[in-house]
């Protein structure tokens, strides 16, 4: 435990440093923008690398299905592909996205709000992959382990994760080799990974190496330490698992470059987005212009997908002046986003509202310019 937190100080100062640098330029969320299509386009979809991509050569690869099973199994990705095959709309999201925001910082890497993406995964159901395998009563846990290897928390280490046998044998859980109708490419994963629909990244173990059937759970870094819940470092805090509610619009207008404020014409300003949840459906999308004073009910689009986001409309009429947009959404499971920050210590399930800065009035950017110079 005292070795996570070393790894993972807190900042205080709003400044970025080089390590954070380093993690942000090779790890991209999505552009916010890239709402706007159903299906994030490949190369838009965020992306989270630990350590290394790892370089496989196919023809040597298999995937080693073991630990506690009657029938051991060695699979070629052929081999894989040549079993039936599913395609899901499937809304991935960071566990940490939206770190950058928390204050103080804790340092990982530092998503702002983004770390999104709603791909076509087509793969192969796990559930039937382990029934030939033929899995022993006493099994309880299954461990997914990749081909990446590093040092975390001073610990090294393969990136792994497992996941109750219950959870693992779920109709949707997929073994992936292709993304949008490609075949995966090797910053998500060639030639294999886990879709877990309505979980946090994290479990979407990529590279897979292994599967292995284990009694009395995983004690494995990236599942026993990483991922929890917790604003004490001496507490072992709650598991990270499904997907928290949360809503995002695309920003109207245009872009300041530095700054990101948009700038509106007064008048209609339709407004688009789409939200998600791991924990339910969508049951409720609320767009407000005032920093979240007062709210307005969204109209929401029929689910393209269960696994997948909903997007919804608003019909925003910008008066001139400045806006602070913010959009919420809310589960039937009655969960909710806060407006302000659920702070703990690794940065993980925050989902608070998006806001978006917005100046409407014909030529604001020259509005805004002379009022600079007034004395
Ligand atoms: N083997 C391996 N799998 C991994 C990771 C990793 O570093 N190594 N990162 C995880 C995390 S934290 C996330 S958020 C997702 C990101 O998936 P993507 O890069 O395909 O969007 O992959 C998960 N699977
Ligand atoms: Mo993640």
């Amino acid at each position: 435990m005292r070795e996570v937190l070393k790894a993972g100080s807190l900042i205080e100062q709003p400044e970025i440093t080089p390590e954070e640098l380093q993690l942000a330029v090779r790890n991209h969320s999505m552009p916010v923008e890239a709402l706007h299509y159903d299906v994030t386009p490949l190369g838009l979809h965020y992306l989270l690398i630990h350590f290394d991509i790892p370089a496989v050569d196919v023809s040597t690869w298999r995937l080693n299905v073991g630990g506690l099973v009657q029938h051991p199994l060695q699979i070629s990705l052929d081999d894989i592909k040549s079993r039936p095959a599913r395609t899901l709309a499937v809304t991935l999201e960071c566990a940490g996205n939206g770190r950058a925001r928390l204050s103080p910082r804790p340092q990982s890497q530092p998503w702002l709000g983004e770390a999104v993406g709603n791909a076509e995964w087509t793969g192969t159901s796990l559930w039937a992959l382990v029934e030939d395998a033929v899995a022993r009563d006493d099994a309880t846990d299954v461990v997914f382990t990749g081909l990446d290897r590093g040092v975390q928390g001073e610990i090294e280490q393969q990136y792994e994760r497992s996941l109750p046998i219950g959870e693992a044998m779920r109709d949707e859980v997929l073994l992936a080799y292709a993304i949008n109708g490609q075949p995966l490419p090797p910053q998500h994963g060639f030639p294999l990974r886990l879709i877990v629909p309505g979980w946090y990244g994290m479990t979407h173990v990529k590279w897979l190496r292994s599967i292995s059937l284990v009694k009395d759970g995983f004690d494995g870094y990236q599942q026993a330490r990483a991922y929890h819940f917790r604003t004490l470092s001496d507490e072992r805090g709650v598991p990270v698992t499904r997907i928290l509610p949360r809503a995002l619009m695309v920003p109207p207008g245009i872009p300041d470059f530095m700054t990101r404020t948009r700038f509106v014409e007064p008048g209609p300003c339709p407004i688009e987005g789409r939200a998600w949840s791991g924990r339910g459906a969508i049951a409720g999308v609320e767009f407000s212009s005032d920093g979240g004073m007062t709210w307005s009910d969204a109209a929401l689009q029929p689910a393209a997908s269960p696994f997948g986001w909903r997007r919804w409309t608003f019909a925003w009429t910008a008066e001139p002046g400045e806006h602070d947009l913010c959009v919420r959404a809310t589960d039937d499971a009655g969960n909710a986003q806060p407006l302000e920050q659920n702070w703990n210590l690794e940065g993980v399930q925050n989902n608070a509202v998006q806001r978006v800065r917005v100046v409407a009035g014909s030529s604001s950017r020259e509005v805004q310019k002379a009022a600079d110079r007034e004395p």
